[in-house]
């Protein structure tokens, strides 16, 4: 008898002495954006307090793609990196918040008049509440709408492209996300002024230089970046004052692709990172960037994640030249 009383006893401390030692959820399970490193002041850019009207968002959007589509699991990816990076920059400080993240637009598959005109009333939307916005692509057709967005709020926008490619093909038929910019040019020619840096190449037809020149807009191919970079910052100096309010469109294939392989249309000879950071560098230090996107990166090409990472590192930076 005492033996049972004692045995059960001892199973009764024995339940409580597990309950009392075992671990909380916050012990055993980590948010997303996975952090294996257990530093507790570690805090990664997802653990930072939003911005004030330093917006982001989402635009998946790669139904005009001809060539190789994907790149509507680019804003998935470039998310997973910048919130899961470190909030320091060597050249810059800390990086005092995070941007407040609109999550994606609402698109419309294959149905490219629909998507066009939510992309731009989100635009215009998210132009009227932020003073810059972060779009992530995407191919380089949403910059289309989301520049008419910019100018239903804004009457002239002085856009810096960095690009492969002129962007302002006239097709017979298929798809392209190669002429964008011809489309807005033929609505807005007076209220947009635009400088493409790190036109490839071989990389274009020639009728699209002329058809630049026509526009009226400057461009630079990469040799230009090496060897004439004092007359591109003229041309930015001169855009900086015809236009108020600027806008930067980072299409990922002006890199080399030895940095930059997993993009639509891959580029060699093409920028350095060094190159592009350099040219930012100018433009967020001297004009009033509104907004930014990055688009055509296309994850399935990207070897080990590295146009993923480089571009994630180029949003971070773009962030942290606006909130500054
Ligand atoms: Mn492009």
């Amino acid at each position: 008898m005492v033996l049972d009383i004692l045995l059960v006893l001892i199973a009764i401390a024995t339940i409580m002495l597990s309950w009392c030692s075992r671990l909380e959820a916050k012990d055993l399970f980590v948010k997303p954006y996975y952090k294996v490193l257990q530093d507790p002041q570690d805090k990664r850019i997802h653990e930072k307090e939003p911005c004030n009207r330093i917006g982001l968002v989402g635009v998946p959007w790669d139904w005009s793609t001809g060539g190789d589509p994907g790149a509507r699991h680019a804003p998935r990816l470039l998310r997973d990196n910048i919130y899961a990076s470190p909030d320091y920059s060597p050249s810059k400080g800390q990086l005092p918040c995070k941007p407040k993240d609109y999550g994606d637009i609402i698109l419309y598959p294959r149905n490219w008049e629909k998507t066009k005109r939510i992309i731009r009333e989100a635009s215009r939307k998210l132009f009227e509440e932020n003073k810059f916005t972060l779009f992530l692509g995407g191919d380089h057709s949403i910059t289309g709408p989301i520049l008419e967005g910019l100018l239903e709020v804004y009457d002239c926008v002085g856009l810096v492209m960095l690009d492969a490619h002129f962007d302002l093909r006239s097709i017979s038929g298929g798809v392209t996300s190669g002429s964008w910019l011809y489309e807005l040019y033929q609505t807005h020619r007076n209220r947009i002024k635009t400088v493409i840096i790190g036109i490839g190449e071989y990389s274009n037809p020639s009728y699209l230089a002329n058809r630049a020149k026509e526009l009226g807009i400057s461009f630079y191919g990469v040799r230009d970046v090496w060897t004439r970079i004092e007359e591109i910052y003229r041309d930015l100096k001169d855009l900086k004052e015809t236009c108020q309010v600027h806008y930067i469109t980072l299409d990922i294939d002006h890199l080399d692709s030895t940095y930059a392989p997993g993009v639509n249309s891959p580029s060699s000879p093409g920028l350095h990172p060094r190159e592009t950071i350099q040219i930012l560098d100018y433009v967020l230090n001297n004009m009033n960037v509104k907004g930014a996107d990055i688009v055509e990166i296309v994850p399935i090409k990207d070897n080990g994640n590295r146009t993923i990472r480089l571009a994630s590192k180029l949003a971070l930076y773009m962030l942290h030249g606006v909130i500054i």
